[in-house]
């Protein structure tokens, strides 16, 4: 029979062949070998049989499909779907948006507009959309942070920071690298760096700090800026960049001194090992965050607070851990 390849001969059972497809593919795109035989298996046999599908139990007899999809098929007769799809379906949005949302510039707005466009990858952005100079660089600097640097680099960075800021600014400030850097880790997300002093710090120190920066080139993009509140540091999150390296991202907070060591302790990280603290404070009816170890915090009906509570601990790290009653742990060994 000479048929083109592109002309379908419709069955009395296209669409139930149709989402089963597509759960084949979706078991295809995570490897379930089983499922994709038994899909595969089901989807010829559904294909030969000449009648019209319409209850579990016909499924059920027709020889290659087996309890489970026979049920998936009930299930499409009555409905017109499947549940399992629909969960899979606003999974692979989920993760698309999630991945949208990453760059820069890129609310949940622009990424469900875009979505709906049918864009299920940074590449299909960049190949069909006419974008705004900021989206631009945000995706150019997307491709750029997905990869971590060597720990050399953030060094390097950072020790460039507080040379700059000491010898052009002030050489009282004090600079600590967090995060995965101070864990010891082999590369870093991005460099996290704690700044600080043994005086009363300046509410516009962040500013005349990034401009600085910015002016011997080490920054080269801002992303947002944070002034000090109640449960976090003034902020800056922002892009360093060495000369011929990679652009890669860059924190920056004020630490007042006399809140360093709830500081070190939350930025150093990880945030695992944070969850697991903060849980051994709220045991013993504190509160742990990173400004400090806090008893009798007062709190409304809904856990918004009205009062931070009394100091117990936050200068250096050690007192911390000890009013937790935990031994000192090794920034090395504070991964998990
Ligand atoms: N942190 C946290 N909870 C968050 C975000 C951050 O406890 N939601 C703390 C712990 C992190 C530290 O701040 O270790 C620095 O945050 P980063 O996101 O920079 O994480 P890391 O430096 O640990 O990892 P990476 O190498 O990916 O930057
Ligand atoms: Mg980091
Ligand atoms: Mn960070």
């Amino acid at each position: 029979r000479k048929n083109s390849k592109t002309e379908k001969v419709k069955g009395p059972n296209d669409d139930i062949i149709e989402i089963l497809t597509e759960l084949l593919n979706y078991y295809q795109l995570i490897k379930s070998e089983w499922r994709m035989m038994s899909y595969q298996k089901a989807i010829s046999a559904i294909k030969r049989y000449p009648n019209k599908i319409s209850s579990y139990k016909q499924a059920k007899s027709i020889f290659g499909i087996g309890d489970g999809i026979a049920k998936k098929i009930e299930e499409i007769v009555n409905t017109g779907t499947c549940k399992k799809l629909e969960t899979f379906k606003k999974d692979k949005m989920n993760n698309v948006l999630k991945i949208f949302i990453q760059i820069w510039g890129v609310g949940e707005s622009t990424a469900k507009k875009w979505y709906n466009k049918g864009y299920r990858s940074i590449d299909d952005i960049l190949k069909n959309e006419h974008l705004t100079y900021h989206q631009k660089i945000g995706i150019q600097l997307y491709n750029e942070f997905k990869e971590r640097m060597p720990r050399e680099e953030a060094e390097e960075i950072s020790k460039q920071v507080q040379t700059i800021i000491q010898t052009q600014y002030d050489p009282d400030l004090q600079f600590y690298t967090m995060g995965s850097f101070r864990r010891g880790l082999p590369t870093c997300g991005d460099i996290d760096i704690i700044i600080t002093k043994n005086d009363n710090l300046d509410p516009e120190l962040l500013y005349d700090v990034v401009k600085i920066l910015k002016q011997n080139g080490l920054l080269t993009h801002d992303l947002s800026f944070s002034r000090k509140n109640s449960e976090e540091h003034t902020k800056y999150m922002g892009v360093a960049q060495l000369p011929g390296h990679k652009h890669r991202r860059i924190d920056l907070l004020i630490v007042p001194w006399d809140e360093l060591g709830a500081a070190l302790l939350y930025f150093t990280g990880s945030d695992i090992f944070n969850r697991s603290l903060r849980l051994l404070a709220r045991k013993k009816g504190w509160r742990l965050n990173q400004r400090g170890l806090y008893a009798n915090v007062l709190r409304n009906t809904d856990a918004s607070k009205i009062t931070s509570g009394v100091l117990i601990a936050s200068k250096t790290e050690k007192e911390i851990f000890d009013a937790l009653e935990v031994p000192y742990c090794e920034p090395k060994d504070r991964d998990a």
